[in-house]
């Protein structure tokens, strides 16, 4: 759990208890009454969750984000591009066997992520002995990014998270929306993250907008819960015209795309400009065109897999669950190549912890004198999260009932009202660069008055 360490205050490496075992629930019994319907009508038992809100597990997105700062110091609008598909990438990483339920964010609940602080802070409070120069080292991190996010449920039915990440020093705004649609198939779901990205390069007064891949949990019925994202991602730069194509694979017969994703940079006048490769889970390259089709060429000539051994079929029909393959080979990288981005890896304890990030151990954290702070309506004061946190299962069944009870009793009030929910912080109008319908900031958040804010919890 969180330290001070020499009076430096450490955002938490763990969660405060470990995960209660799934086994002795089963999954069937509560869904064979529900295909067709929609999973946020479904009562879920708390055991398949995890202790965090959606929102919460969407600002998971901002992990990268010295990626932005460093696509922001490039002077080559290609070189950003490369960049910023690497972020786009990056966003979905922490995905990777997180199969836990992330709880429904209540209507009008919000959450912020303020990553300005740097560590050495609460240390230079204490310590007016530093002189300046000592100060700005003490204050220039690479763990704390600089930016501020705040996102708020602003629609229940479907359910509608917004969010808006601003850089310290203006450099760049990353928001967007997301309506997660969801499909159960029965032994497999869809999700569709409905919804567009946008990230502002400021003083490049570049706009590159995109939308994330597809998702799917498998053998939700039976078998182990794995996850895979697929589908293909375009980002477009509305300044340029430049154009990065992604193509998330989707893990094949053989579950040797497993992960990959692939793609290329196109200029405006569509002439191929780089190629992007590697995989979600792990690292992305990038290569010049003419390099990459040459190692594909020599590739073949010499056999290339066509000649390894054939796995055991994983077909996606039948009864059987759909084991995750088993194949382990990381991205071969093809020599000329750039690194463009690399995963950290997960704590060892993370297993036990719902397979979170280090990134996502903080999330749910309250940070010294944050309850002064933090808006009433923040998903670190939801009690049946916290509950959860603590290993409280039976606590946090009986607040998160207590709180959809609450959240149905204001819908009724209102409709007797005939009055309409209308979010706090974010507006529906039409993005200005694709014309798609979307969630835009009205600001204020950070000027910190909360005194109209909802009682949710
Ligand atoms: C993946 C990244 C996307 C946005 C997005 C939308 C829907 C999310 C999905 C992400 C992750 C997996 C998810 C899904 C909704 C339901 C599903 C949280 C964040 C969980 C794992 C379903 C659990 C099902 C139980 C039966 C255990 O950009």
């Amino acid at each position: 759990s969180s330290a001070h360490e020499n009076g430096v205050w450490q955002r938490r490496k763990s969660l405060p208890a470990d995960m209660i075992s799934r086994n002795n629930f089963s999954m069937w019994g509560v869904l064979k009454k529900c295909i067709g319907m929609e999973l946020s009508k479904i009562a879920m038992p708390v055991v398949f969750n995890e202790p965090l809100s959606f929102l919460q597990r969407l600002s998971e997105y901002m992990e990268h984000t010295h990626l932005i700062h460093k696509a922001c110091s490039m002077s080559d609008s290609i070189d950003r591009m490369q960049v910023v598909a690497a972020f786009a990438v990056s966003a979905v990483a922490s995905q990777w066997e997180r199969t836990g339920k992330p709880f429904n964010p209540l209507l009008g609940e919000t959450f912020e992520l303020t990553r300005m602080r740097s560590v050495g802070v609460l240390f230079l409070h204490t310590d007016t002995t530093l002189t300046n120069q000592s100060i700005q080292k003490h204050a220039t991190t690479r763990e704390d990014e600089g930016y501020r996010l705040i996102s708020e449920q602003v629609s229940h039915h479907p359910p509608i998270s917004a969010f808006h990440a601003q850089s310290l020093k203006q450099e760049f705004e990353f928001h967007g929306s997301i309506y997660p649609k969801l499909k159960f198939w029965g032994k497999s779901m869809e999700a569709e993250p409905k919804g567009t990205m946008t990230l502002e390069l400021i003083k490049h007064k570049e706009v590159y907008t995109w939308t994330n891949p597809m998702c799917c949990v498998h053998n939700i019925i039976l078998g182990k819960l794995w996850l895979e994202q697929y589908g293909a991602v375009e980002i477009i730069n509305h300044s340029t015209g430049d154009k990065c194509v992604l193509n998330f694979k989707p893990c094949g017969m053989f579950g040797k795309e497993l992960h990959k994703v692939e793609g290329c940079i196109l200029d405006k006048s569509k002439k191929k400009r780089r190629v992007i490769y590697g995989k979600w889970t792990e690292c992305m390259y990038s290569v010049e065109p003419k390099v990459y089709d040459a190692f594909r060429k020599s590739e073949k000539k010499s056999g290339g897999d066509a000649k390894k051994p054939k796995q055991e079929q994983q077909s996606c029909e039948g009864d059987d669950a759909d084991e995750m393959p088993d194949v382990q080979e990381t991205v071969t990288v093809i020599p000329g190549s750039a690194l463009l981005w690399r995963i950290t890896p997960r704590p060892t304890h993370s297993a036990q912890m719902y397979n979170f990030t280090s990134f996502a151990m903080t999330l749910n954290e309250l940070e010294p004198g944050a309850e002064r702070l933090l808006a009433p309506t923040d998903s670190r004061l939801r009690p049946d999260i916290r509950a959860m946190e603590n290993g409280d299962i039976d606590l946090s069944s009986r607040e998160k009932e207590r709180l959809e009870e609450k959240q149905r009793a204001a819908r009724r009030e209102r409709s007797k009202d005939e009055e309409e929910w209308t979010p706090r912080w974010f507006h529906q109008g039409s993005s200005p660069h694709t014309g798609a319908e979307d969630w835009l900031y009205s600001g204020g958040y950070f000027d910190r008055n909360y005194s109209h804010c909802p009682d949710i919890y």
